[in-house]
């Protein structure tokens, strides 16, 4: 394991980026020693490092995004290692494919991520441009895995709040999405995995309240019809 951390600080990474998401990389370091979370120590290098390079269209660096879900999580009241290290790597598989030639085997192979971590990444892995049909199987099977959901609805509440980088059409599509698939799947899951009510609860109120704010935004343009 030390091996494989070994490039936590010592890699040279853009200062400027460095210090746009230091903070939180450092609060989630803390914690993760702490509580002795193994996976989550070593999540947080190997996702800096497979993001760096990347940006968000707010133009922040692209690590602030799972670094927030992961901090999300933990100021919710998650404290499991697999579903933190996971919220942490949640987007690689997607953006950063050129860097994993063997897809999730590689963060396991490469990286020393556990297979369980691996496949929690590769569940909420998808292909775009599905149909809706495609997404009801999508997340179906997320919802069957109550660390993937929770992932599943950090990314979304990071990424609702940052819905104005959106076009007009991708902010309504986003919206769409989330009252058809996301709100039903947090509302299965607070009612099926009780001991992750609170955080299901807390993440379903804070995604409808930023979705009416978006969908006020959006009646400028034109009423919402859904
Ligand atoms: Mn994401």
């Amino acid at each position: 394991m030390a091996e494989k951390i070994a490039f936590d600080m010592n890699d040279n990474y853009c200062e400027q980026d460095t210090m746009q998401y230091i903070k939180p990389y450092m609060f989630i370091k803390g914690y993760a020693m702490g509580r002795r979370l193994p996976q989550t120590m070593l999540a947080l290098p190997v996702a800096r490092k497979l993001h760096d390079g990347q940006y968000r269209k707010d133009g922040m660096p692209y690590f602030t995004h799972p670094l927030k879900v992961c901090s999300t999580l933990i100021s919710y009241g998650i404290d499991d290692d697999v579903t933190l290290a996971a919220a942490l790597l949640h987007d690689v598989l997607e953006d950063c494919g050129e860097l994993l030639p063997s897809g999730g085997q590689s963060l396991v192979e490469e990286y020393g991520i556990s297979t369980e971590v691996m496949e929690t990444v590769v569940l909420l892995s998808k292909h775009s441009g599905l149909n809706d049909q495609e997404l009801g199987v999508y997340f179906r099977k997320i919802e069957k895995c109550p660390r993937a959901a929770l992932i599943k609805l950090a990314d979304r509440l990071h990424n609702s709040g940052s819905l104005y980088t959106f076009t007009d059409e991708k902010m309504a599509k986003y919206l769409r999405e989330t009252k058809l698939f996301l709100l039903p799947m947090a509302s299965y899951c607070k009612k099926y995995y009780p001991q992750y009510s609170n955080a299901f609860s807390i993440l379903k109120t804070n995604i409808t309240a930023l979705n009416s704010s978006m969908e006020a935004m959006l009646e400028r343009v034109a009423p919402v019809t859904e």
